[in-house]
């Protein structure tokens, strides 16, 4: 059972559908990259790891969470995957930049889902403290890439069904 502070490499691999032929992009936002890239990472890992092929995987880059929307929506746009996995990492600083750039992000990744073609996986990150992102990017807490890719499959078999 899922809880927030499940480790969110754990899965049960028997309920995850076969990856092989599934073709997936993932954006990751540079801002952060220490906790991006082992995001990113992560997501490759699990994919091929369940059956995708290396070759079937496009990874972008943008500069921040909020370019993760125009990255996300050209790849959409492109028709050529059956899934997108959006990576970023915001973390609380001193102003009321983190909620816009959190709030703005979430709703823009969230209206690409409403499009209803592809699912759009919310790989964002939104923490108080580096801790925080630490224990979730291969920590204690586990990889949020992994649970991305793990999500990506099954919603991918979903739309397939
Ligand atoms: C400006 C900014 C700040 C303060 N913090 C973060 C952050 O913690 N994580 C992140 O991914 N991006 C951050 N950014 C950059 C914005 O996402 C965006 O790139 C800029 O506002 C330019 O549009």
């Amino acid at each position: 059972m899922a809880s927030a502070l499940h480790n969110l490499s754990d899965y049960d691999a028997k309920s995850v559908p076969s990856a092989k032929g599934m073709k997936f992009g993932i954006v990751v936002a540079n801002w952060n990259d220490r906790f991006t890239y082992a995001m990113r990472d992560g997501a490759i890992q699990t994919l091929v790891a369940n059956g995708a092929e290396e070759s079937d995987i496009e990874i972008f880059h943008v500069p921040g969470s909020f370019e993760l929307i125009y990255g996300a929506t050209k790849m959409l746009d492109s028709g050529k995957y059956d899934a997108i996995i959006a990576i970023g990492c915001v973390i609380r600083g001193e102003t009321p930049h983190f909620d816009y750039i959190c709030q703005g992000t979430t709703h823009g990744l969230a209206e690409l889902n409403l499009r209803g073609q592809i699912p759009v996986i919310y790989g964002l990150l939104t923490c108080n403290n580096t801790d925080q992102a630490e224990a979730r990017c291969g920590g204690i807490l586990g990889n949020k890439g992994d649970e991305c890719a793990v999500t990506a499959i099954k919603m991918v078999a979903f739309g397939k069904a």
